[in-house]
């Protein structure tokens, strides 16, 4: 670290150490007690049931969260509470962004009406929680899918709607063209995020010292970079992009090149439903698919005529796949009539047609040169 950046900064080292949450686990152990009858009846019956239980598991056919949506006639979602572009309420209250309707295809897939939906504000900490205790259907909150969070944590990713990297936003003024240059820097984020375990890699193995500064929500880190309590602001660069249009004097800011991170972002679900993991998961391959085949939400009453099979496949005029994920044959098509495609959801969120400006970059189709590719519907 230069001296310059000593001053700058000073020099407090500070990791911390990531700690992912535990699964609870069931109490799955049967005592055996003597050998009477009634004993070997009650395990006889657990047995029993046990595979019971199994069987319905393994075709699918318990009444999991899909029925229970159906019941209720809503899909509960988890949103981010205040991220530009992403998820954030408007004048009127009602959530908006990327996130939100990739949600919302969810609720268009099952109801041909993406209105039916509730969205649950989650901080970064909050969401794992909310899923995990079924307090909502769906987490679809800028969550980078990890290998904790998709095996131990007892999750599930249903797919990668935004591929994404860390990255780093300093005040002009510090004269800072590079990562590199941050040694010393007090450095602020929201905690219970990937955030704050690359940010301890990137620093330890450049070997920087570093002070980070960790706050319960978005908001009040943000606060604290702009009121020049932190040197750094640090987050998903898509993060980046939303909360840099927020601040007073944006152009006062700059986001530096490096990126120091994978952070695949894409809804997810409890672990053990398949049927609704199902029903989330070709929600959003609809939509990528979609747009590979080039239908829109303007033309998607006028492609319903067109003779591609695949497209036909897509719109449920041939095959039955709405059957196969337990709704509709309409499916496909209720979402691209709601909200378009998975380009057109990106477009105007995100994208150029969006105060964000993002580029499609690894987020464009695969055959356009990126990474979105989704299994084919047939
Ligand atoms: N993708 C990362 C970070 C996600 C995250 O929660 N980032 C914060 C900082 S940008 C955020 O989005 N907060 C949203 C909000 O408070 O509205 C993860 O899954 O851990």
């Amino acid at each position: 670290m230069s001296a310059l950046a000593h001053e700058r900064f000073g020099s407090t080292l500070q990791i911390r150490q990531f700690r992912p949450g535990q699964l609870a686990v069931g109490d799955g152990q049967a005592a055996l007690a003597p050998k009477t009858g009634d004993v070997l009846m009650k395990i006889t019956f657990l047995a029993a049931s046990a595979a019971a239980a199994l069987a319905l598991f393994a075709t699918g056919a318990s009444a999991g969260t899909l029925d229970d949506v159906k019941a209720k006639g809503f899909v509960q979602c988890g949103v981010s509470p205040a991220l530009t572009g992403f998820s954030a309420p408007d004048a009127t209250g009602t959530y908006k962004g990327f996130d939100v309707e990739i949600c919302r295809a969810i609720a268009a897939a099952i109801f041909g009406d993406p209105t039916k939906i509730k969205f649950t504000p989650l901080s970064a900490k909050e969401r794992f929680t909310a899923l995990s205790s079924g307090e909502i259907d769906v987490l679809s909150r800028n969550t980078t899918w990890t290998m904790t969070r998709d095996t131990s944590q007892g999750l599930k990713f249903a797919g990668i709607s935004y591929y994404d990297g860390q990255g780093f936003m300093v005040r002009k003024s510090i004269g800072v063209k590079s990562a590199l240059e941050l040694g010393g820097a007090t450095v602020c984020t929201e905690t219970g995020t990937t955030t704050e375990l690359n940010q301890a890699d990137f620093f330890h193995s450049n070997k920087l010292d570093y002070k980070p500064v960790t706050f319960g929500n978005n908001e009040e880190a943000v606060k604290a970079y702009e009121s020049g309590r932190c040197d750094v602001y640090t987050t998903d660069a898509s993060g980046l992009y939303a909360v840099r249009l927020k601040l007073t004097n944006p152009d006062e800011h700059i986001v530096l090149p490096e990126i120091i991170s994978k952070e695949p972002l894409g809804p997810l679900v409890r672990q053990g439903d398949d049927a609704w993991f199902n029903v989330v998961k070709w929600s959003f391959f609809a939509l990528v698919n979609a747009e590979e085949l080039g239908v829109t939400k303007a033309n998607v009453d006028e492609m319903l005529n067109s003779p591609n099979p695949e497209i036909k496949r897509l719109l449920g005029k041939d095959g039955t796949f709405g059957a196969g994920i337990g709704l509709s044959n309409e499916w496909a098509y209720n979402e691209i009539k709601a909200l378009g495609n998975y380009g057109e959801i990106f477009d105007r969120n995100v994208g150029m047609g969006s105060p964000l400006k993002i580029a499609r970059g690894l987020n464009a189709l695969w055959k356009n040169g990126g990474l979105q590719y989704a299994p084919p519907i047939r």
